[in-house]
């Protein structure tokens, strides 16, 4: 049993090239791993699962073209594959040069230009091109020494980045030539300066690479990939000394089998309705391909109307009342007519130009993952009221503002008119409210007395100055209920910014509601002001709110 040679105990700093990466983790004393993909998509996902290196698999790519593993896809197609690869991902890819896509010249051009893409490494196998994949077949043929070692030179001599690797890959035990053989060209290929060896076995067990392994020693590392012998037990190979295992096709086939057993089922359903639940979401899809990043690029570099708003969505609570549809999930994440409630919300913000959206999540924030919207989150969600959750948003309470509840729908000719309205805060308020009041039976609403109530006969356009907010108001001095949506100019954003810090300092913050915060600016002589409205918005706290959201326009 052989270990690699140790490294100096020192703490080296993370490789800033991903070939110095790739080179540092075959150079490193553990087993690593490589795992395979094929795609943008298939790389991410590889990243996120924590692998630190991808090995652009021959085999693979080839399938996903829908094409044969006999060079039948170009070596240009390949590159244009991992262009996307290596710009989806942040490490090392390792590529399956197949034979070096021709003789040492075609391999000097391909190394040029994966080096310029960043690509890490290339591994080139010992058999001739045309090549057939190590698994078909027998007694396949093997390329002469001195020619495969002049294209490792090759290799060796046309990178443009000095830590990329050349991985020299050995059929020799593929085709049945024994283990000398296999030493033989090992020494070789080493002594032609390639980087890394790859041992390739078709057997079931991994006597053959670990009877290799022990001959050869630690003279350079040496790369298995256990696609045959996958029941080996990883230790094994750790202790055995390979400086890596290569994940070779697994990628692939798992998504062939989601793919084949998804078809299968919508093509006898002629519905999508038992395959929803064990697919991942439309969201997931967007939170894979980064619109996020898109989202906020949108803000920095797209033309501004000079009368760019933000909005803050409260969105920290469970939404209890609504039972086991809140147990996974928080109640805006919802699904209304096919897309969460807060999708439809922040629909209607975009509807009405505004683009820089925030939501403060707290219960499942997990879940809130919508693409065009920036995250905060209040962690105490449990114990601590709306006015808490905003303040968690302070940093984004600025310039004009829009406030609103995640779990309200309105329509957005309601946010033109806040918006239009010059008063520095802003509240849209609702005169149906005693309709509202017999249609539902929920107790904690956040009703509004104003200087003047609203009149169908009012046209003077002059803003009505709010008196008290709260839900424990005289059913006599009422005039309407606070909607959820708030406008604050950019110095009504100062000011409530200023509030919330008062409120932080004198303890009251925690416990706050929206309404308490807004009594606390009327007790300051903050003037505010409502926009009366009659419908055309709900909020949802049970289900019978949720029934009314699906039939919401
Ligand atoms: C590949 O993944 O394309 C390989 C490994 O070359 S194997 O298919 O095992 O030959
Ligand atoms: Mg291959």
């Amino acid at each position: 049993m052989s270990s690699r040679p140790r490294l100096a105990p020192v703490p080296s700093p993370v490789p800033e090239t991903k070939a110095a990466r790739l080179r540092a983790l075959l150079d490193s004393p553990r087993l690593e791993f490589l795992m395979e993909a094929h795609d943008g998509i298939s790389a991410k996902i590889v990243e996120q699962a924590g692998f630190e290196a991808i090995w652009a698999s021959g085999l693979s790519i080839s399938a996903a073209l829908g094409v044969r593993d006999s060079n039948e896809a170009s070596w240009t197609q390949v590159l244009e594959v991992l262009e996307f690869m290596a710009d989806a991902t942040t490490v090392p890819i390792l590529v399956d040069g197949d034979t070096g896509w021709g003789n040492f010249n075609n391999v000097r051009r391909a190394v040029r230009k994966l080096c310029q893409r960043h690509i890490a490494g290339i591994c080139i196998e010992d058999k001739l091109f045309p090549k057939t994949n190590s698994f078909i077949g027998e007694l396949q043929p093997l390329a002469d020494i001195d020619e495969f070692c002049g294209k490792i030179k090759a290799g060796k001599d046309s990178q443009t980045d000095a830590d990329f690797q050349v991985v020299a890959r050995i059929e020799a035990l593929i085709a049945g030539r024994g283990l000398d053989e296999a030493l033989r060209r090992a020494e070789a290929y080493h002594a032609a300066g390639a980087d890394a060896i790859l041992i390739h076995s078709k057997q079931r067990t991994a006597d053959e690479v670990l009877a290799f392994k022990a001959r050869w020693g630690d003279r350079c590392p040496v790369i298995i990939v256990p696609t045959k012998y996958y029941a080996t037990p990883t230790r094994t190979f750790h202790r055995a000394g390979f400086a890596a295992a290569i994940w070779a096709n697994h990628m692939l086939r798992a998504a062939i089998t989601a793919m084949q057993e998804t078809c299968r089922q919508i093509q006898c359903d002629q519905s999508l309705v038992n395959v929803e639940g064990s697919i991942v979401s439309v969201q997931e899809v967007f939170r894979l391909a980064g619109n996020d990043e898109l989202a906020d690029a949108e803000n920095r570099y797209l033309p501004s109307t000079g009368r760019e708003a933000r909005a803050i969505l409260l969105a920290a609570s469970r939404g209890a009342k609504l039972g086991e549809l809140t147990t996974k999930r928080p109640k805006c994440m919802i699904d209304i007519r096919g897309q969460p409630l807060l999708r439809r919300l922040v629909s209607t913000f975009h509807e009405g130009g505004v683009r820089d959206i925030t939501v403060v999540r707290g219960y499942r924030k997990a879940m809130i993952n919508l693409p065009s919207v920036a995250t905060v989150d209040n962690d105490l969600y449990a114990t601590t009221g709306e006015a808490a959750s905003l303040a968690c948003a302070i940093g984004r309470l600025a310039g004009e503002c829009l406030i609103a509840y995640g779990d309200t729908l309105f329509r957005h000719y309601i946010l033109d008119r806040l918006r239009e309205t010059p008063s520095d805060i802003v509240l849209a308020v609702d005169a149906l409210w005693r309709e509202r009041e017999a249609a539902s039976n929920y107790s904690v609403r956040d009703f509004v007395a104003c200087a003047r109530g609203f009149s169908v006969d009012y046209l003077d356009d002059d803003p009505v100055d709010v008196r008290a907010v709260g839900p424990g108001l005289d059913a006599e001095t009422i005039d309407g209920e606070w909607i959820g949506l708030a406008k604050l100019s950019p110095r009504g954003s100062e000011v409530v910014r200023a509030i919330l810090e008062a409120m932080r300092a004198d303890g009251t913050l925690q416990k706050a509601t929206m309404a308490d915060l807004f009594t606390r600016l009327l007790g300051d002589g903050e003037r505010l002001s409502v926009v009366y409205v009659t419908g055309h918005w709900l909020d949802v706290d049970d289900a019978a709110d949720l029934d009314k959201a699906r039939e919401f326009p």
